[in-house]
């Protein structure tokens, strides 16, 4: 789709370079928190001569990338960001100077950064060097991109998703629609995005190796492990548990590590307690938790009563199989809200429906 340098141009709109910006911003999907994932693009005399993306936290922002691909021919060029510049030293120094110095004669912005650090001081610091800046182009698709960051910086808290699979008739199934899990697939794409994914002891033993992406180069997700009731837990050889995992578990259960899996960090709550977790998450710099609801759910009830009544959720997938009943019934009693979803998406994935909607 881009035009390099020393092919023919094409007239493109703004937002056809900005979509070009959220969808190298995207290579980096999964390993950025707790950052955005951000795109640049720089275009001169209707080429692209530039394009880079925030590979990860530490690593240099997307201007950088892009001015550096782009060389002497950043002058006077027009550079497209997903994000706002930044304009302060973090990790990395600021990319309003690097464009600044560059001598691009516009930036081209697809949302502001909501970073209080940030917020608009990037658009004002380029306009007070004399750079023409235009804000908002594409600014919907940009800031699903980073809805988890935005989240994040706005409430202080991860962006939590609660994902199930149902039954026509409405029971919490234990597995998922066919070949979901494989590369390609929706709920491997899925796990590749999320920081962490929760899960019920109950499913670790015989499935958790369904809770690892398969896309190439995914970063797993955290496996939290939620371990209620009383009895012990005993977890499958670390051999095959191919990502990071915490147990989280009440005073109740014992829970039992084989020497090979000392390195398993455990923390003992006195009640299974979201906002304990979620502090968890964010003092690791996780920007997004997904809660992975099985046929058992025992361990999520607590769980999940307080995420309603404390507005602790943010989006829902649900996947709806073509299969009758053989899950669990009582699971969503304790979900009794008349509450809407908004933003609802829906399509069908080989047999199954998949449903997409934001609290
Ligand atoms: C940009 N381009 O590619 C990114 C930006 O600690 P640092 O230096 O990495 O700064 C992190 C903050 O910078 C982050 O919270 C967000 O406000 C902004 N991220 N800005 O101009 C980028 N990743
Ligand atoms: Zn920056």
């Amino acid at each position: 789709v881009n035009v390099r340098c020393g092919e023919s141009a094409v007239e493109h709109d703004d937002g056809f370079y900005i979509r070009r910006c959220v969808e190298i911003a995207r290579k980096a999907v999964g390993h950025t928190s707790p950052n955005p994932m951000v795109g640049c693009v720089i275009v001169k005399d209707g080429k692209i001569v530039g394009e880079g993306f925030h590979p990860k936290a530490g690593q240099p922002h997307a201007e950088v990338f892009a001015l550096r691909d782009a060389g002497d021919l950043a002058e006077n060029a027009t550079a497209f960001v997903s994000l706002e510049p930044c304009n302060h030293y973090g990790r990395t120094p600021p990319c309003t100077e690097a464009l600044i110095k560059a001598k691009v004669k516009k930036v081209v912005v697809g949302m502001v950064d909501p970073n209080p650090i940030v917020a608009s001081t990037g658009v004002s610091r380029l306009r007070d060097a004399g750079i023409e800046v235009i804000t908002g182009v594409e600014e919907e698709l940009c800031r699903k991109l980073n809805e988890a960051y935005i989240h994040q910086m706005l409430t202080g808290k991860p962006f939590v998703t609660l994902r199930y699979s149902l039954s026509v008739d409405g029971d919490l199934l234990d597995q998922l629609g066919a070949e979901v899990t494989e590369s390609g697939g929706y709920y491997s794409k899925l796990l590749q995005e999320y920081d962490a994914v929760v899960v019920s002891s109950f499913l670790l033993p015989t499935n958790h190796s369904i809770l690892s992406s398969k896309e190439p180069g995914a970063k797993q997700p955290l496996q939290i492990v939620l371990a209620k009731s009383s009895g012990s837990l005993l977890l499958p050889a670390v051999t095959e548990i191919s990502s990071k995992t915490i147990i989280f578990s009440d005073e109740e259960i014992v829970v039992e590590l084989e020497a090979s899996q000392r390195g398993i960090e455990t923390v003992v709550l006195d009640r299974m307690n979201l906002t304990a977790i979620l502090e968890h998450c964010k003092r690791q710099g996780l920007c997004n938790v997904m809660l992975e609801l099985r046929g058992n759910s025992a361990e999520f009830e607590e769980i999940l009563q307080e995420g309603f009544e404390q507005n602790l959720f943010q989006k829902v997938i649900v996947e709806v199989l073509p299969i009758l009943g053989a899950g669990c019934k009582e699971a969503f009693k304790y979900m009794q809200q008349n509450r809407r979803l908004k933003n609802l998406t829906s399509k069908t994935l080989g047999k199954s429906i998949l449903l997409e909607g934001y609290f």
